[in-house]
């Protein structure tokens, strides 16, 4: 049978109608001793050797475990399968960013949407009077998450300002309300208000402006708050210097029926003649206690020893003497929470009352007596 045997070049082999009639018909290879290879073609083709030479093959071609049959993919085949599952596993994963994508976007979008911050009310007032409100008091009694609202009144230069709470609820504990006696937040901090406060409750600047500052976390939005405020004269102190007999220390207001006032600091000089001292006693007495306080030194100023603190309820009949023949009383209160106050009686009263008696007894016999006694005086 004649054989061609294909050129070192084996252009044969490139052809696809050539590889697929090989692999279908398993033909035979023999091996060459030049390296080259001889197949034996289908009997549907006319019978043809073809050389193979090993180095020129497409690499690579595997060869059957066998009989180094030529195993020839089916052309394409593979290469195409592997091409539409990476196809079909980019394309999934496309679909996926795409719905994470969007996904994403929806819920910064929702989640702005929860954060956008309601518009504060003005923040300036300089009127004589005036309300506080927190956003949308007066509509949906929701004030707004993450709100942070500032509120600064001004009074002519020799007021004071007081606020008055009408209404006041928020989260305890997250929205608060700060107060600070001055100009801005950087002043001192005399309140914060969260939670309930009662309608009445009210404070006092020391100077001719205050400033509050509302604050609010991200959920639980209650109520809010409506505070009034107004232009108030500076409380007073009282005559300072006292010199009878006797006479009656009060609070301001007192004597008209008056709280006392707030950021008060009152100071009272009793002076009686030398030889005598000062003794109190109490009518009444109630300011706010721990922070409304009554201080009574035993001298002539604040600078001389503390005899008392009193603060809060003390009894009528209460008593404080004196060592010498001055006595000094202050009156301290802070910005919040007053009360009525006090009526302190003082007279004045024999030092030599007080004084004790001859100490060295050397009669035959005698009385010892607590001071006092032989002219009818109680024991001190
Ligand atoms: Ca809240
Ligand atoms: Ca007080």
């Amino acid at each position: 049978m004649p054989t061609n045997s294909a050129s070192a070049e084996n252009e044969h082999f490139a052809k696809p109608e050539t590889s697929r009639a090989l692999t279908a018909n398993n033909e035979n290879t023999t091996r060459n001793g030049n390296g080259t290879e001889s197949v034996e073609l289908s009997p549907l083709i006319p019978s043809t050797t073809v050389s193979l030479r090993k180095d020129k093959l497409p690499s690579p071609l595997p060869l059957s475990d066998d009989n180094d049959k030529l195993v020839l993919p089916a052309a394409n085949e593979q290469p195409n399968c592997l091409n539409k599952n990476y196809r079909y596993i980019l394309i999934g994963v496309g679909v996926i960013l795409a719905l994470a994508a969007i996904v994403t976007i929806i819920v910064l979008v929702s989640s702005s949407a929860g954060r956008q911050k309601m518009p504060c009310v003005p923040s300036n007032y300089s009127g004589s009077e005036g309300v506080l409100l927190s956003h949308a008091f007066n509509t949906s009694l929701d004030y707004g998450s993450n709100m942070n609202c500032m509120y600064r009144i001004t009074a002519p230069a020799s007021n004071v300002i007081r606020i008055t709470v009408n209404s006041f609820k928020t989260e305890k504990g997250n929205d608060k309300l700060f107060i600070y006696d001055g100009s801005s937040a950087e002043s001192p901090e005399v309140a914060t208000w969260s939670g309930t406060v009662d309608a009445g409750m009210q404070l006092e600047s020391t100077g001719n402006t205050l400033t509050a500052k509302f604050v609010t976390d991200g959920s639980n939005n209650q109520a809010g708050f409506s505070i009034s405020y107004s232009q108030s004269t500076r409380s007073v102190c009282l005559a300072s210097d006292y010199s009878g007999p006797d006479g009656v220390l009060l609070s301001p207001g007192f004597s008209t029926n008056q709280n006392y006032g707030f950021n008060q600091n009152c100071t009272y000089h009793v002076t009686v003649p030398a030889n005598y001292v000062i003794r109190l006693t109490v009518n009444s007495f109630i300011t706010e206690e721990k922070y409304d306080k009554l201080y009574i030194y035993d001298g002539s100023s604040t600078a001389s020893p503390l005899l008392e603190t009193w603060s809060g309820t003390v009894a009528a009949g209460r008593q404080v003497e004196s060592t010498e023949n001055t006595l000094t009383a202050k009156f301290v209160t802070d910005h919040s929470k007053n009360y009525a106050g006090f009526s302190i009686k003082y007279f004045q009263s024999n030092r030599s009352s007080s004084v004790c008696r001859p100490s060295d007894y050397s009669g035959p016999d005698g009385v010892l007596l607590s001071p006092g006694f032989s002219i009818n005086h109680n024991y001190r």
